[in-house]
C-alpha cells in the first residue's frame, strides 16, 4: 500500500502541470492574495500519464450540476483548507487528481488530496464553459487581491463595466492585456452553485471575473497565464488607491489615447463592444 501511495505521490509530482501549480501558489502567498487557506486553483488534463491513468477510481461523487463537456477529462484541483504557502512545498498534499465521468454527472478521486476546494462547482462550470468557449484555456486561478476587492466597496463602481474601464485606463498594459475588460459579479455565497454558474457565464465573455466584496478568478493557457492576468489588473488597482490615497480622483488615460493604443495593436473592437458610454 505505502508503495503504492509513494508511486502515486512521484507521478503526480512528475506532471508538468504539478510544477506550474507550486510556482504559482509560492507568488500566490507572496503577493499576500491567497492569506491562510484563502484562494484555490484548477488546470485541466485531457490526457494523463499510464502510472495515474491506471489508479483505482474512489466511489463516483455527484456534481451540483452536469458538466457533459467535461466527460472523461481530469482536473488537478487544490484542496479544501489548503495553504498556497504549504502546497509549493508540498504539492502531493495539498494538490488532487480526479477524473469526470463521460455524462458528466459526477467525478472521483484518482490521487492526492481527496477533498477538493469549496469552490469546486465555480470550476467545474468555468471548466465546462472553456472547453466551449476557448479549450486552450486549461487553467483557472482563483485568489483574493485585496487592492481589487477594496475597490468593490465603492458606490461609485456599483456598474462593472464603469469599474472596468476606470481601472484598466489607469495603466496601458493592463488596458492592452485586457481588451475584453472584466465583469463583476454582484455578492454570492462563496462556494455555492449560484456563484459558479454566474461565473461560468462570465467567462464565455472576457477572462477575468471579480467576485464583490471576496475576489477574482482569471482563466488562461496555463495556471503562469492566469495570474499573470491577474498581476496585471491588481497593479490598476494599486495605481488606483495611491493616487486615491493621496486626495486625487484619478481620470485615467484620456479617451483617445486608450483608443489609439488599443487601435494600434488591433483590440479597439474588443473594448468598444463593452465599454460604457
Ligand atoms: O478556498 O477562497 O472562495 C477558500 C476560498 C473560497
Ligand atoms: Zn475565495
Amino acid at each position: 500500500m505505502a508503495d503504492v501511495a509513494r508511486m502515486t505521490d512521484t507521478a503526480l509530482y512528475a506532471l508538468p502541470e504539478t510544477a506550474e501549480c507550486q510556482r504559482v501558489a509560492h507568488w500566490l502567498a507572496l503577493h499576500g492574495w491567497s492569506e491562510g487557506s484563502g484562494g484555490n486553483f484548477s488546470v485541466r488534463l485531457d490526457a494523463l500519464p499510464a502510472t495515474l491513468a491506471s489508479l483505482n477510481e474512489g466511489e463516483p461523487r455527484p456534481v451540483p450540476m452536469a458538466v457533459p463537456a467535461l466527460g472523461r477529462r481530469h482536473l488537478l484541483v487544490s484542496g479544501t483548507g489548503t495553504r498556497a504557502r504549504d502546497i509549493a512545498e508540498a504539492p502531493h498534499e495539498g494538490l488532487g487528481l480526479f477524473r469526470i465521468a463521460p455524462d458528466g454527472g459526477s467525478y472521483t478521486f484518482l490521487a492526492g488530496n481527496d477533498r477538493p476546494t469549496s469552490e469546486m462547482p465555480s470550476h467545474l462550470a468555468i471548466h465546462a464553459a472553456l472547453v466551449e468557449t476557448r479549450p486552450e484555456h486549461r487553467a483557472i486561478v482563483h485568489t483574493h487581491p485585496p487592492r481589487l476587492i477594496a475597490a468593490t466597496h465603492l458606490s461609485e463602481f456599483e456598474d462593472g463595466g464603469r469599474m472596468a474601464d476606470v481601472l484598466l485606463r489607469m495603466q496601458s498594459e493592463a488596458l492592452l492585456h485586457l481588451p475584453d475588460g472584466f465583469a463583476v459579479l454582484p455578492y454570492h455565497l462563496p462556494g455555492s452553485l449560484e456563484l459558479g454558474i454566474a461565473s461560468a457565464a462570465a467567462v464565455r465573455r472576457c477572462e477575468v471575473v471579480v467576485w464583490r466584496y471576496h475576489g477574482a478568478l482569471a482563466t488562461g493557457r496555463s495556471l503562469d497565464a492566469a495570474l499573470d492576468t491577474l498581476e496585471y489588473l491588481d497593479k490598476t488597482a494599486e495605481i488606483y488607491w495611491i493616487l486615491r490615497s493621496a486626495g486625487i480622483t484619478p481620470e485615467g488615460i484620456p479617451a483617445a489615447a486608450a483608443e489609439q493604443a488599443l487601435r494600434a495593436f488591433g483590440r479597439w473592437d474588443r473594448y468598444a463592444r463593452w465599454r460604457p458610454e
